[in-house]
């Protein structure tokens, strides 16, 4: 059948997944019929009326599409979708549909998930209650770094300047996205010796430090042997490249139970995410990356070097952190339900610097990790320099003391200033 999925009278079931879509129809095509089109592909239907699609199973499994206004909302049956699965989730509402000639521009903004298929995930296993705990910082925003150059320094280096990092004062650091085993810098030389370094860090300044141990691999089974050694070495954190790398290899990680702290880093996501009328949102992909069960989650910083606009960023943030979120249409925001599923730490990373403290806090608040690279390996003297910069410039910030005043007696802020300040 080629089914007329319109139906405005349709109140959507509390089981369904309803999906908002912005729509551009292809010159010379409709709304209606792209509309028809977009529903059926995504589901039960195809291009020409088929015969083997019986009546009944298409009453059964049809979409509804009960608004069509700036945006679209279909709503479809949760039996067309296997728990826990992502990849299939992404296969049926984000995969042919978006290769459609009848489209000029599609892009699924939002998808408001119903209590089982919510419940059919683990969510994050620490999320910020769990990471806050670790790290003892009960209510201040986490500082970290991302070890620069971001390829090239051999193990020793590497962990050097990750001892010199902690010790000026940053809680996390992390390697960079495209830093795995490289011949310069083998992964279990370098995840040997950093962590021997974070021993020594934390015996030094008496405060618990965390490296997130990029585990990004060619296959799944790699990533987890990866994990597993740093798990074996005393680490308590692994970061994967959720986009290269794919759902299936995130829900794997998670799915594995091994107990680590997880951190998503989004690199790729542009392809899907940027062009602002076509391919998936971000809050999607932050959605999906909350039910998978990624602890920490790249969301963006609004003032660094990376695009996101402010309510963009904020509402994702909104979303992560939250048990109930509102429907919002002006944001294009779905009421969503995260029941038990646990909040996940938004970070902010990108072309940021000491002297923005001031301003992401006020932007982000508490429940915030702020990542530097550039940001303190740049500063004047040095890395360990730097994260002293950093820490004095969010010591200010929860003082409300300004940064120029605070920074009399404090060369590292000073000199952040001088470098910075314009
Ligand atoms: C940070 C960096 C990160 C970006 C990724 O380095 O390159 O990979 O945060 O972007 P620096 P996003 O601090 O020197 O810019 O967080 O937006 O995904
Ligand atoms: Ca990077």
């Amino acid at each position: 059948m080629r089914g007329d999925y319109i139906d405005f009278g349709y109140k959507p079931n509390a089981s369904d997944i309803i999906a908002e879509y912005f729509i551009e129809p292809a010159k010379g095509c409709s709304m209606q019929e792209v509309v028809n089109s977009i529903a059926g592909e995504s589901s039960i239907d195809t291009w020409t009326d088929i015969k083997t699609l019986k009546p009944a199973t298409a009453r059964r499994l049809k979409p509804h599409v009960f608004s069509i206004k700036k945006n679209v909302k279909i709503a479809y049956p949760i039996a067309l979708f296997e728990p826990g699965s992502i990849a299939q989730f992404l296969s049926s509402l984000a995969g042919n549909i978006l290769s459609m000639k009848a489209v000029a521009n599609l892009r699924l903004l939002d998808v408001h998930f119903p209590q089982s298929y919510v419940k059919s995930f683990q969510g994050p296993r620490y999320g910020i209650p769990g990471i806050r705990a670790l790290l003892r910082i009960p209510s201040r925003p986490l500082l970290g770094t991302i070890v620069k150059p971001k390829m090239g320094l051999t193990p020793r280096e590497h962990a050097l300047v990750a001892f010199e990092a902690w010790v000026g004062g940053v809680d996390l650091v992390k390697d960079d996205e495209n830093l795995t085993n490289q011949t310069f810098n083998p992964f279990q030389e370098r995840v040997k010796a950093t962590l021997g370094m974070r021993n020594r860090a934390e015996k030094e300044t008496g405060s618990r430090k965390m490296y997130m141990v990029n585990i990004t691999a060619a296959t799944t089974e790699e990533m987890l042997s990866r994990a597993k050694y740093v798990r074996h070495l005393g680490g308590e954190y692994v970061m994967i490249d959720l986009i290269t790398s794919g759902w299936t290899a995130v829900q794997s990680l998670r799915n594995a139970n091994l107990g680590l702290v997880l951190h998503g880093h989004r690199c790729m996501h542009s392809a899907l995410t940027r062009n602002p009328k076509h391919g998936v949102s971000m809050m999607v992909i932050a959605k999906l990356a909350r039910l998978a069960g990624l602890d920490q989650l790249h969301t963006g910083t609004v003032i660094g070097k990376m695009e996101g606009s402010s309510s963009e960023v904020l509402n994702i943030d909104e979303e992560m952190e939250h048990q109930h979120i509102e429907q919002n249409d002006a944001v294009k925001v779905l009421a969503q339900d995260w029941y038990s599923i646990k909040p996940l730490l938004p970070v902010a990373s990108g072309g940021l610097q000491p002297l923005m403290i001031p301003a992401l806090y006020k932007q982000f608040g508490k429940d915030i990790a702020l990542q530097f690279g550039g940001g303190i390996h740049a500063h004047p003297r040095g890395t360990r320099a730097g994260a002293k910069a950093a820490v004095q410039a969010l010591e200010a910030t929860l003082k409300g003391i300004p940064l120029q005043k605070y920074a009399t007696g404090r060369h590292e802020l000073a000199e952040a200033i001088r470098k910075w300040g314009n």
